[in-house]
């Protein structure tokens, strides 16, 4: 049931859920539970707000369906805001005021938070993307720039020595500019992590294909395409690719290359 289901009105059986949240720790979200936001200078869009600080994180994610003629031409982010788009389906052009493309499944923008990101749907239908903004951490002597491309043009590499767990990285690794990067993480079925990971980073995840047995702060979970994960700095975290179908993967952003204040 849920809007995202396009299944409102009348339960066909007890009101149950999926969803997991604790604050500061862990969140399971599936599509079932999650409604509508309106949000000023989306217009024509469908906008879900998936992580938040009010959740524990330092980041917003959002699932966005841009309606026919949807838009966003005030600008989203800029103003010590980086944001980031990745397209799920349809055909979205992106632009940050000075470079634009025409992405479709697979294709991401990062725009530098000196920037503001532009979006409209160039298709009939409706077109969906995973948004992102996280207030940028400066470091003096660098600056970010836009980065446009395609997922499925990147190549993947081994993830830490296991040929059946595939690792994508979208954003540049050689450039300290960068305060976090987006990757797809990709479990043929019956692989896993190599440990439990216990790191101060964050992320956001939303699971682009397959079934998972996920790790959370010492649960474990089954987890599926559509389902949405926040994982807290300190989160314990692993999984393995569970399903009969085909490979686990999802899309996650990880902050990197800056020192932790005191
Ligand atoms: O990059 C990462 O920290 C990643 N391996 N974490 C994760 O998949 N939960
Ligand atoms: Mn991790």
């Amino acid at each position: 049931m849920g809007f995202r289901n396009n299944a409102l009105g009348y339960p066909l059986d007890l009101l149950q859920s999926r969803a997991v949240i604790k604050k500061d720790n862990y969140a399971v979200i599936p599509p079932d539970g999650l409604v509508r936001n309106q949000i000023p200078g989306f217009e024509g869009c469908e906008i879900t707000i998936l992580a938040s600080p009010k959740l524990g994180a330092s980041f917003v994610d959002y699932l966005v369906t841009l309606l026919p003629g949807g838009r966003n031409r005030a600008g989203f982010g800029g103003d010590g805001i980086e944001t980031f788009a990745y397209v799920l389906s349809g055909a979205v052009w992106a632009g940050d005021g000075e470079q634009e493309s025409l992405l479709e499944a697979g294709g991401f923008i990062y725009v530098p938070a000196h920037r503001s990101l532009f979006l409209e749907n160039r298709i009939e239908g409706a077109s969906e993307l995973f948004l992102y903004k996280r207030r940028y951490q400066a470091l003096a002597g660098y600056e970010a720039t836009t980065v446009i491309g395609n997922a499925n043009q990147i190549a993947s590499i081994d993830y830490e020595g296991m040929s059946d767990v595939h690792f994508t990285t979208l954003l540049p690794t050689d450039n300290l500019a960068f305060d976090m990067n987006f990757h797809l993480l990709s479990f043929e079925p019956g692989a896993s992590h190599g440990y439990i990971e216990t790191h101060v980073q964050e992320h956001g995840a939303l699971i682009l294909e397959g079934e998972g047995l996920y790790n959370l702060d010492n649960d474990w979970i089954p987890v599926k395409q559509g389902d949405y994960l926040f994982m807290a700095a300190y989160c314990l975290q692993a999984g393995y690719g569970v399903g009969r179908q085909g490979a686990f993967t999802y899309l996650y952003s990880k902050d990197c290359n800056r020192d932790e204040p005191l």
